[in-house]
């Protein structure tokens, strides 16, 4: 029983936790306008990319989405240079230009987040391809929403990584919404796992957000992709709990019923883990995030805007 195992409870809450908070103190920060960027908070989606990233060797590589703060913390991408890009400063992870969208430290794996919705699932696959190619036996994770599940790009890219066997974990967090429009007014069935099975690789839905269920199910996953046996999507449904872009709720609009989040809420993932952790080393380990994300903050505020300069470099490759 994994869920016994205190090593493994100690790091999925420090992870949880890091998150959490650090979107809390964004959200907190957001109506200064110090915060240059839109921002679309993973609030109540961190298990996924907890559960998902935490089954990963350090060789393993990220592709994700505009909400992709999860997992670049997640998959250990540098906090600090992370809050200075959504400052819009130079000392951000893409140079101040990119902001809360374009996630990325090549260093740590996290090989990049986009806003276009879907564009990375292809991109991971070439990845894989080349991967394979160089024979590798890294695994490439691709993390998107059900959103992106509509684009055509992710039934071709499922398509050719099934062929090829690709080493690809697709990972769909299911919130069951984008932007307002809920899953059932977008296609005809909700099970984004059949569909997976029908381009030829083995799939699976977990339905509660369970930490524990993720990080075995993404675990068991990658390693039969390292034997080489091809690609398999995991989806995991989750709940966002603020609005689509931005630090707050979003009950006043009515596209979904408060009842329906609030459920997620009782059931956090963050709570659970925190009933089940030995209690003496908890103040410390808060403590010492506490002051991570407050160095991190001071070194977005007091570090440089991009010079003008800077507008002409690196769009292309040099
Ligand atoms: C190609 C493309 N079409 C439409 C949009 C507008 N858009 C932005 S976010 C979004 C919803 C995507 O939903 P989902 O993939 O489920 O992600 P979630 O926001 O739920 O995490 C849409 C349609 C876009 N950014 N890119
Ligand atoms: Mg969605």
């Amino acid at each position: 029983m994994i869920e016994n195992n205190p090593e493994l409870i100690e790091r999925f809450y420090k992870s949880l936790y890091r998150i959490r908070r650090t979107e809390e103190e964004i959200a907190r920060i957001y109506p200064t306008d110090r915060i240059k960027s839109p921002v679309h908070l993973s609030i109540g989606q961190e298990a996924a990319s907890v559960g998902v990233c935490e089954a990963l060797q350090p060789d393993d590589v990220v592709f994700g989405t505009y909400r992709g703060h999860a997992m670049y913390l997640a998959k250990g991408g540098d906090l600090k240079k992370m809050i200075a890009e959504l400052y819009g400063k130079i000392t951000g992870c893409a140079r101040g230009k990119g902001g809360s969208m374009h996630m990325i430290d090549i260093e740590h794996g996290i090989m990049g987040t986009s806003a276009i919705v879907g564009t990375t699932i292809p991109i991971s696959v070439g990845y894989a391809y080349g991967l394979k190619y160089r024979g590798r036996d890294s695994v490439v994770v691709s993390f998107f929403g059900d959103g992106a599940a509509d684009e055509g790009a992710f039934h071709e890219a499922l398509s050719f990584a099934a062929l090829k066997r690709l080493p690809v974990l697709f990972v769909c967090e299911n919130n069951y919404y984008a932007i307002h429009s809920h899953h059932l007014e977008r296609r005809h069935s909700d099970n984004l796992c059949e569909r997976a099975g029908t381009y030829g690789m083995p799939s699976e839905r977990i339905e509660d957000g369970d930490i524990f269920k993720i990080y075995e199910s993404a675990g068991k996953y990658c390693e039969r992709i390292r034997r080489g046996e091809g690609p398999a999507f995991l989806e995991i449904v989750t709940c966002r709990w603020r609005e689509h872009v931005g630090p707050n709720d979003d009950f006043h609009l009515g596209y979904r019923k408060k009842e329906d989040v609030e459920c997620w809420m009782e059931n956090d993932e963050l709570k659970r883990l925190r009933r089940m952790l030995n209690l003496n080393g908890q103040d410390r380990m808060e403590a010492e995030i506490e002051d991570e994300i407050r160095t991190a903050f001071d070194f977005a505020e007091s570090s440089l805007f991009p010079d003008k300069s800077e507008l002409h470099e690196h769009l292309f490759k040099e």
